[in-house]
């Protein structure tokens, strides 16, 4: 299967990818906010740190501790410092059968060391900050189904070098349903050795991930679990400033910054502290620009904990009260998918905060697609996942969902009614609200007038987006009725949108292209108007117009004249 929605992290908007593997340029951090570099905490200090504490955490519960110290590996290996690794030719061969198991480079993983040691990430003013001396237990969950030993054991070794020791409790490997020798009583006799408590548990049939998760966090005694995926490693100060935003408010949901360990060559890119999470209506998880307003809200801070509508899923510390409080997971949902934003929600709609703590690192190995099974079907499952984090969740706005993607309207979508009471119980608030509130950037309109397909009266074809890609040509071909390309809505912001993409012209005459939409008007706004059924753009003042004879599939962009050539049809659900 193909890569899934946002989880392959060189699937997201070009933007910011780009800027992702390039790197950024961090020159004017050093103008915001850096706090001192304090050596010892004056009295008064340590008073600010109890008080910031919140009050549902006794202070005799919580854990004195001081930093990890880093452990470097001796000797020398590859991707140390978190450098590539390099395949000589002669291994080709080799690597190209070995990264079919687990859609990764597993030569290049094998050769690097099981503790290798990675650079400081992290922005300047993260490195002199200040946590609370006394900061709650975490126990790490990781699930896995089919994972290769190295990046496990890897993960696993980077959180025991990489975390203070009286704050972490335990760490829980779950295996789901593997079909891997060396993850058997291998596995369960290395952990023995390794000097923090580390146990397997095993689910007795592949049950998927969020089902293994919560397998994983019944095992729990510290007061915080942090979930990581299989293939992550930790970088330094990872874990404190995760533990720190819940200990002073523990209705926040927290995710460190997720880096990119290159799937070719394993080298830790560092990913970009301006990015957060979103999702279109296909319900993909994206990574987004952070917006300068939420940049204001932190006083220009690039290390203050950032607001974040949505989380990637797979890197999160919670309280484990408020984990269950909150209604855990949806039991319903299978193998992988959803769940990621059906949480979002949940914590953003009734009462939490979904946080990015950008001085915490954590690498994970990125795939292009998925190496293991979905039983029943890849888009099925994920459809089923979606749709009931849809019927749950969004209201109205599940209908951007059903309408881009038609096919999961015949999706089982099994008993919702406990998840639903949940949201009764809890008292949550609307996703009008989430919308308003949290996520106004969202590419689902918090206001519309219409949302169905955009029919020429003359020809009663319809437009459509042909699957196109930002900045290509809009479409235009026979009526199908079955939404997918062929859905657009208008919003009140006078944007005509598929998906996170607007029509927008830049010239009378057209050509009328999608572009991602970028909420200022200008060249996207357009005008319909009810009675002579013209669709104006705003900017030249030209009508839509279909496509001449010659080149059916290309609607322009023509002067009004308000002939049968430029009446549209946009009339189900219309609601102003
Ligand atoms: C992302 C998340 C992942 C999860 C997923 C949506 C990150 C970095 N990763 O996908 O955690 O939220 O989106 O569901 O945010 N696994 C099982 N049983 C299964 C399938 C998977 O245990 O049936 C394990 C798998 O071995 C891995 C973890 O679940 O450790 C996440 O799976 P993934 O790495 O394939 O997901 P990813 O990173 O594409
Ligand atoms: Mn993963």
């Amino acid at each position: 299967s193909e890569c899934l929605g946002g989880s392959c992290k060189k699937g997201v908007e070009d933007n910011v990818i780009a800027e992702k593997l390039i790197g950024e340029d961090f020159e004017n951090v050093e103008n915001n906010a850096v706090e001192p570099v304090h050596h010892r905490a004056a009295p008064s200090q340590s008073r600010h740190h109890v008080s910031s504490i919140s009050r549902t955490y006794q202070t005799s519960a919580l854990r004195r501790w001081k930093p990890a110290p880093t452990v470097m590996p001796v000797g020398k290996r590859p991707g140390e410092h978190g450098k590539p690794v390099h395949i000589p030719s002669e291994k080709e061969a080799e690597m190209k059968e070995k990264f079919k198991l687990n859609q990764f480079n597993l030569l290049a993983s094998d050769m690097i060391s099981l503790n290798r040691s990675l650079s400081d990430v992290r922005l300047e003013g993260c490195k002199y900050k200040k946590y609370p001396t006394l900061l709650p237990t975490t126990s790490i969950v990781i699930v896995f189904h089919n994972e290769a030993w190295s990046t496990l054991l890897r993960t696993v070794w980077s959180v025991i070098n990489r975390s203070p020791r009286p704050l972490l409790k335990e760490i829980i490997l779950v295996d789901d349903a593997s079909e891997r020798d060396h993850l058997g009583r291998k596995l369960e006799e290395y952990v023995k050795t390794l000097p923090v408590r580390v146990f397997v548990l095993r689910t007795e049939k592949r049950s998927g991930l969020i089902r293994a998760r919560l397998l994983g966090a019944k095992h729990v005694t510290g007061q915080v679990i942090t979930f990581l995926d299989a293939h992550c490693e930790c970088t330094e100060g990872w874990l404190e400033p995760l533990l720190a935003r819940i200990v002073q408010d523990r209705k926040t949901v927290v995710c460190p910054i997720i880096d990119v360990i290159s799937d070719e060559t394993f080298e830790y890119i560092t990913a970009s502290d301006m990015t957060w999470g979103g999702f279109n209506w296909k319900l993909n998880f994206r990574w987004y620009r952070v917006p300068q307003r939420e940049m204001d809200r932190r006083g220009g801070d690039r290390t203050a904990p950032l607001r974040t509508p949505t989380m990637a899923g797979g890197l999160f510390s919670i309280d484990k009260d408020y984990f269950y409080e909150l209604g855990s997971y949806d039991e319903g949902m299978d193998i992988w998918g959803g769940e990621n934003l059906e949480m979002s929600f949940r914590v953003w709609m009734c009462g939490g905060q979904l946080e990015i703590a950008t001085c915490s690192h954590v690498g994970h190995v990125f795939r292009k697609s998925t190496p293991y099974s979905f039983p029943g079907g890849t888009s099925r499952i994920v459809n089923h996942n979606n749709r009931r984090l849809a019927e749950v969740w969004l209201d109205q706005w599940k209908e951007f969902y059903y309408n881009i993607n038609p096919g999961a309207r015949n999706v089982e979508v099994g008993d919702v009614k406990a998840r639903r009471d949940l949201r009764e119980k809890l008292q949550c608030k609307n996703f009008r609200w989430y919308l308003e509130n949290v996520y106004p950037e969202s590419q689902m309109p918090l206001e519309y007038f219409y949302l169905g397909d955009i029919r020429n009266v003359a020809s009663r074809n319809c437009l459509d987006t042909m699957g196109r890609k930002s900045g290509e040509n809009l479409g235009m071909t026979y009526c199908h009725n079955l939404g997918g390309n062929q859905v657009f809505a208008y919003t009140k912001r006078q944007q005509i949108m598929s998906d996170d993409n607007c029509l927008d012209a830049s010239n009378k005459r057209g050509p009328v292209k999608l572009v991602r939409c970028h909420g200022m008007g200008g060249n996207q706004a357009w005008v319909y108007d009810e009675q002579d059924k013209t669709i104006k753009h705003v900017n030249t003042g030209s009508c839509l117009q279909k496509p001449d004879p010659h080149d059916v599939n290309l609607p322009l962009l023509r002067p009004c004249n308000f002939d049968e050539s430029q009446q549209w049809i946009m009339d189900s659900d219309f609601k102003w």
